[in-house]
């Protein structure tokens, strides 16, 4: 357990000290914390970066392999630690537990089960699963031999997989035959048959049986995961990997066009997602450690997968959903397996927070130490509810600012080093360097006064996405344009008079809906598809529940068309293109929508319409109609 108590911060003081030095000398500090790894030869150049162009590099010339991190390197210390304990959708049904040992067999066994099936080093592979112990060794299984993964959540429609197996050429796709999420039965296999029957790159498809279901099997492209498993060998060598070699590729809404493939490499995501779990969450080699989030997501990526197998904890997935068999689900998990850290989203901690206490009273929450909190800002409510029934009042609450293309958690408390304040992420991780800017794009340096402004971050980190995946320019165009010379956001920040921050929301045509970042454009895009709609324009309004919700603003080729029917079509285009977690709460049909004289639609005044907070329109004297606003307000849903 050496990599533990090495590259845990133990006390504030220490806190600003290693940040202060982290700053002074970025590559001295990254260079101590690479050492602790495994690699197959050390690097040449800890960074090189040019935010301009913009290129980053860490570690390059070392060579390594991230599995070899994940488990070979703890089997000498601990081979019968579980590395994942996993809980069913169903309570029934038994939980598994599976050792660092267990583990490794498994992925090196499924490594040669890829190998097999004709997928090489570099060889995209896409895996559409769901939450069971398979989906990590798959994951694992192609980083063993230098395949890039792209997790595609399994909540996604046909039309969303397909477009991603697409962009990134994807030769091979792992799913399950079905699989069940509260009382729903989810036809994964059929999903992918439907994704697969246009124009794709996918040869071969491997199912897993998840249900004793069958299923069609298309001959010459489907094998199950189980048959291929007789084929192979146990041993399989960890290939050597470049530190900036590709590991993963994970797709996130943009707010305009289609999803982004972040690049994330191999090296530099080690290092970050193993510093930042070891230092926010401070766990302790007993512990066991609870994220809800789905692996289809970054959190599940770097906080159920990868930084937790790296730092040698156990880490408890869970099938199911907070709600099933009833909303005790959560709590009676925490009971069973006495879980220590528990690291969730807003939206799940304020569907809970409707339940009747009596759910919480009837567990044992004692075993918990440390609560997280992760996707979009927790209110004050939320927070307090987390804090007084979840925590006890003695569960310092970590809310961890961070995103898909950051790879690791950015700003955040240490658990209980940090002092804690609801709405407030606090403190930049050591190595992570924030800076708010003004509307001009001015920097206001910190002097002990309150500021608010646009978050950007002005030195690179290891964990960063490296590009976008067949998009440089993009890239670049996203992230790097806005305030040149800084990583832009995306979001807008608080700072008070001690430098703590508090994210205070998207800046861009983004909305959080549960924790999910959905783009506005894909979606206006999915109802325009619908042969009656002329035009759309989506914004988001604050909900109890989900933080967000969608507001559809959709103008008809003949007004006369408008019907709850139709509102129900639109529903299922979107349905259908992007997925459920997309549909609008509430579709308005208009004549027009308000635009500026450029024809860029005024999202703000909507956005103000659909929150009910018309008093303050703010400067209307750019739109070239702005008399429809009136028409738009008394017809508001
Ligand atoms: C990890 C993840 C990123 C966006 C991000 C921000 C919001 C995430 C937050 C938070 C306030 C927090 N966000 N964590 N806002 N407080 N603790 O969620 O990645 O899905 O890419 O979303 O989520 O707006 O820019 P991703």
């Amino acid at each position: 357990m050496e990599i533990k108590n090495d590259l845990q911060i133990k006390s504030f003081a220490e806190y600003k000290k290693v940040y202060k030095q982290s700053t002074e000398n970025p590559e001295e500090f990254w260079n101590q914390v690479a050492e602790k790894f495994t690699w197959k030869k050390r690097w040449d150049n800890t960074l090189a970066y040019d935010f301009n162009k913009p290129e980053v590099s860490w570690f390059s010339g070392g060579k390594l392999n991230i599995t070899e991190n994940c488990l070979d390197r703890h089997l000498k210390t601990q081979p019968n630690r579980n590395a994942i304990i996993w809980e069913p959708n169903n309570p029934n049904e038994e939980s598994r537990h599976i050792t660092y040992r267990q583990l490794y067999v498994k992925v090196c066994q499924f490594a040669n089960v890829l190998k097999n099936n004709g997928i090489k080093k570099g060889d995209r592979v896409c895996l559409y699963m769901p939450m069971i112990p398979e989906l990590v060794v798959a994951m694992l299984a192609c980083a063993r031999i230098g395949a890039i993964h792209s997790v595609v959540f399994a909540g996604f429609s046909s039309t969303a997989l397909s477009s991603r197996i697409n962009d990134s050429s994807s030769k091979l796709l792992i799913t399950a035959n079905e699989y069940y999420r509260g009382t729903k039965a989810i036809p994964l296999k059929e999903i992918c048959d439907e994704a697969l029957k246009n124009y794709n790159t996918i040869e071969k498809v491997i199912v897993y049986r998840r249900t004793i279901n069958e299923v069609s099997m298309q001959k010459n492209r489907d094998v199950y995961w189980f048959d291929e498993l007789q084929k192979v060998d146990l041993e399989a060598p960890a290939e050597t990997m470049d530190a900036e070699d590709p590991l993963f590729i994970l797709y996130t809404s943009g707010s305009t066009g289609k999803p982004k493939g972040m690049v994330h490499t191999t090296g530099g995501y080690m290092v970050g997602t193993t510093y930042s779990f070891q230092n926010v969450f401070q766990p302790e080699p007993e512990d066991r450690y609870w994220c809800t989030a789905d692996i289809g997501w970054i959190t599940g990526h770097s906080y159920i997968v990868y930084g937790p197998l790296l730092a040698g904890v156990t880490s408890v997935m869970f099938e199911g959903v907070p709600s099933y068999p009833d909303y005790g689900r959560f709590w009676e998990i925490i009971e069973k397996f006495k879980i220590t850290h528990f690291y969730t989203a807003p939206t799940a901690i304020r569907s809970l927070a409707k339940q009747p206490l009596s759910h919480i009273e009837k567990h044992n929450l004692n075993s918990l130490k440390v609560l997280g909190s992760v996707g979009e800002p927790i209110n004050e409510e939320a927070w307090h509810w987390f804090n007084d029934n979840i925590g006890k009042s003695h569960c310092p609450i970590v809310d961890t600012w961070w995103q898909t293309e950051t790879g690791s958690i950015m700003i955040s408390p240490l658990a209980g080093i940090t002092s804690t304040r609801p709405c407030f992420a606090s403190l930049p991780l050591p190595g992570v360097q924030p800076a708010l800017l003004d509307e001009n794009g001015k920097e206001i340096i910190f002097n002990g006064q309150k500021a608010e402004g646009s978050l950007a971050i002005k030195a690179p980190w290891p964990a960063m996405a490296r590009t976008v995946w067949n998009d440089h320019q993009r890239y670049k165009d996203v992230y790097f344009s806005a305030y040149p010379g800084m990583y832009f956001t995306g979001d807008g920040a608080y700072r008070d008079a001690t430098g703590n921050y508090r994210i205070t929301g998207r800046v861009d045509d983004v909305v959080i809906v549960s924790g999910h970042n959905l783009g506005t454009a894909p979606i206006e895009n999915a109802i325009n598809e619908h042969e009656k709609v002329a035009e759309s324009a989506i914004v988001g309004y604050p909900h109890e529940v989900k933080g967000n919700a969608l507001y559809a603003y959709v103008i008809l080729f003949n007004p006369d068309d408008a019907s709850d029917e139709l509102r129900q079509e639109i529903k299922q285009e979107i349905t259908r293109t992007i997925g459920a977690i997309a549909k609008p709460d509430k579709i308005q049909f208009v004549k027009e929508l308000p635009k500026t004289r450029s024809g860029k639609i005024m999202r703000r005044i909507l956005r103000k319409i659909a929150s009910k907070d018309v008093s303050n329109l703010g400067d209307t004297s750019t739109l070239l109609n702005g008399n429809i606003i009136d028409d738009i307000i008394q017809n508001t849903i």
